[in-house]
């Protein structure tokens, strides 16, 4: 079985951070196939995108899941139709600082429009949310960004990316979810 999953989230919200960890922690498992694909401006910002291959077998099936950042630049955001392309599953990184607040609803409705236009509608698709950045002194509290930053109601993992928190949590809670749902359509087998 092949799955894409696309991180999605504010500028600076910690996407790229997020999959370059994952990939490590992943590697040092066993369990990804390649290389670990990154293009960036001179500033360590997302030109076009990361990405991996991460493969492993849950019960007697091979799953091979691609997974992807967007650019969170205002610039760049005409790639996010390319690489949103076929999406399966989409892990919503949302920057906790109260400096950041407003954003989160903005790119929420952006990258609706962008799905749409391809034939997804975002709040049907498999999310996770992660509540990045969980160690910043104006973190918010959670009750306060569910509302506006969880409208499917979905799980959601609290973590601090660049120290590993929660980068391996966010990755096995998407592919359950997808896998989840397959199930509930019929067209899978029950992850265990
Ligand atoms: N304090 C803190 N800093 C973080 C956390 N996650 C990411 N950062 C920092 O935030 C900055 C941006 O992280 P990136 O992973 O590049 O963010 P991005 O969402 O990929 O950014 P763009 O690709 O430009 O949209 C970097 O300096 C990271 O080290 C976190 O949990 N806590
Ligand atoms: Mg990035």
């Amino acid at each position: 079985m092949k799955l894409k999953v696309v991180y999605f989230g504010a500028s600076l919200a910690g996407k790229s951070t997020n999959v370059r960890i994952l990939y490590e922690k992943l590697r040092s498992r066993g369990v990804t196939k390649g290389d670990y694909i990154s293009m960036e401006t001179d500033e360590n910002r997302t030109l076009f995108v990361e990405m991996f291959l991460s493969s492993f077998r849950i019960e007697d099936q091979d799953i091979d899941v691609k997974v992807l950042t967007t650019p969170g630049q205002f610039r760049l955001h005409p790639l996010r139709k390319v690489i949103m392309k076929g999406v399966d599953g989409l892990v919503f990184v949302v920057d906790s600082s109260k400096e950041r607040e407003n954003i989160n609803f903005l790119v929420l409705r952006e990258t609706a429009a962008v799905l749409k236009e391809q034939g997804y509608d975002l709040y049907a698709l498999p999310v996770v949310v992660q509540y990045n950045k969980r160690d910043l002194p104006d973190a918010l509290p959670i009750e306060e960004l569910q509302p506006v930053c969880n409208p499917w109601g979905t799980e959601f993992i609290e973590a601090v990316a660049p120290e590993g928190l929660g980068v391996v949590e966010t990755f096995r809670a998407i592919v359950r979810r997808i896998l989840t749902d397959r199930v509930a359509s019929g067209s899978g087998r029950i992850p265990s």
